[in-house]
């Protein structure tokens, strides 16, 4: 998502990083193309309106056009309109006694079941002890789907019992949750259309049954504008606390996220990013806008990488990254980590810089097997070869490609790689000490030893 939004952006900055200072005639182009841009993004016309009222409003201000960075200023005062727009974070509200009762509405295949299986996991994964609840009675098999992602995963799901409706199920979910002692309930109903009277007199009774403190509406960012019709229909019928945007991983432009704050006034509260259980993210605005202006998610590459490789090896390949320093070896054990990683294209999207390889990365089709004939072509240089790539000429060509068994060509192919990617950790120093500032103060949450987060030892950050 925001590919398409993110890349325009890029261009329209990097056209007026050329400008040198900035007149008011350069801003009202700038706000022009940004407005066409979010147009295209499908973001809501009001919403756009008001966004770009909101950046002129920062832009023509003096302290811009004496800047000594006008562009980066730009993209500053463009970055914090976008957190403005997508909206304080909004954590999950948990009783403090007693059982949380969740309840996940939204249309037919929005997600729902898969959202509650994800909430559950990291829930639990928090130490809370959650019992999921399938109130769909309508589609066959819906009850063991939700029975089957809970066994999956390791989490409790309320037994079936043929013939209940779903407020019998409800009513019964409570009972056992408070038996049970649950700190939490999730109650996975079926999917409605939000035009479908009878149905939404069901959820309404439902709800009042349940009283639940949160009820997520689950929407499909890929409905595009649709989505806020959708979530204003369900708030206004039902009272909706939260979203969930889905399908965020699939090719959506974006306006669903950008409108959906600003018009409806509810947050977004998670993003589902792909179909595994472990595929749910905390909704984070910072993160979001700095997404959406391609400065790539350090924050993001790195906590992945740190739940899943040594946190040691990566805050050391994150701070020569900081540094502009990158060798092969660098890029040897970004490659080891990618390979652990899986989705190799995720990751590069979130590599900073990487966007503007987006196109040769999926003509590249990166596999994991291509990545350890890489691998296999380093482990076959000296160290002083990986320390100084530009000491590889024929000769040693020739003999890194025998011991790796690969072509002349493979190795060349490689070196030319690592100069691409070389080149885009000298961007960070070429960022300027804005985009850098803001970088660091990030990379300070992964590096100070005295970070609660740290202590904590849980990442990513979540609430
Ligand atoms: N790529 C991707 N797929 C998702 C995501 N969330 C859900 N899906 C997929 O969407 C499909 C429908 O998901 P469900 O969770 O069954 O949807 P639902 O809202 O419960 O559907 P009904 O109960 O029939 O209304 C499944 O194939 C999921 O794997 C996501 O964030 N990304
Ligand atoms: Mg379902």
């Amino acid at each position: 998502m925001f590919q398409g939004l993110g890349d325009r952006l890029a261009k329209i900055f990097d056209k007026l990083s050329r400008r040198g200072i900035l007149t008011e005639q350069v801003v009202d182009e700038t706000m022009r193309e940004i407005k066409i841009a979010l147009l295209e993004a499908d973001v809501a016309l009001p919403v756009v309106k008001s966004f770009i009222a909101d950046v002129r409003a920062q832009a023509v201000g003096e302290t811009v056009i004496k800047s000594v960075s006008p562009s980066q200023m730009v993209v500053k005062i463009v970055h914090d309109a976008l957190v403005r727009l997508l909206g304080e974070p909004c954590p999950l509200a948990f009783k403090t006694k007693g059982q949380t009762v969740v309840m996940m509405v939204g249309l037919q295949g929005s997600g729902k079941t898969t959202s509650s299986g994800k909430l559950a996991l990291r829930l639990q994964k928090e130490g809370k002890k959650v019992l999921l609840t399938s109130l769909d009675t309508y589609r066959p098999a819906a009850q063991e789907q939700l029975a089957e992602v809970a066994a999956a995963n390791g989490l409790s799901a309320l037994p079936i019992v043929a013939g209940e409706s779903p407020l019998q199920i409800t009513q019964r979910a409570l009972k056992e949750g408070q038996f049970g002692l649950y700190d939490v309930v999730i109650l996975d109903t079926a999917g409605r259309l939000h035009i479908d009277e009878k149905m939404m007199q069901e959820i309404v009774a439902i709800r009042d049954v349940a009283q639940p403190d949160e009820t997520l509406l689950v929407v499909d960012a890929m409905m595009g504008q649709d989505a806020v019709q959708v979530a204003t229909a369900f708030h206004g019928q039902l009272g909706i606390t939260g979203i969930v945007l889905t399908r965020v991983d699939g090719d959506a432009r974006g306006g669903a996220a950008l409108s959906l704050r600003s018009l409806t006034g509810v947050p977004i509260q998670f993003l589902g990013v792909g179909e595994k259980a472990t595929a749910l993210e905390v909704f984070d605005a910072k993160r979001v806008a700095d997404r959406i202006l391609g400065m790539g998610d350090v924050v993001g590459l790195v906590e992945t990488a740190l739940e899943q490789v040594n946190q040691e090896e990566a805050i050391k390949t994150a701070e020569r990254m900081m540094d502009g320093q990158f060798d092969l070896n660098d890029m040897l054990s970004q490659m080891q980590q990618i390979n652990r990683l899986g989705d190799i294209k995720g990751i590069m999207k979130m590599i900073p810089g990487m966007r503007q390889f987006q196109a040769q990365i999926d003509k590249a089709d990166i596999s994991n097997q291509q990545i350890r004939r890489q691998e296999a072509i380093i482990l076959s240089m000296t160290p002083y070869e990986r320390r100084y790539p530009q000491v590889i000429k024929a000769a040693r060509k020739q003999r890194i490609a025998g011991g790796a068994g690969v072509s002349v060509n493979d190795v060349n192919r490689l070196l030319k790689q690592y100069e691409q990617m070389a080149q885009v950790m000298k961007k960070f120093k070429k960022m300027g000490p804005l985009g850098m500032m803001s970088l660091v103060k990030k990379m300070g949450v992964l590096t100070d030893g005295n970070n609660p987060l740290m202590k904590r030892g849980g990442f990513p950050p979540f609430n």
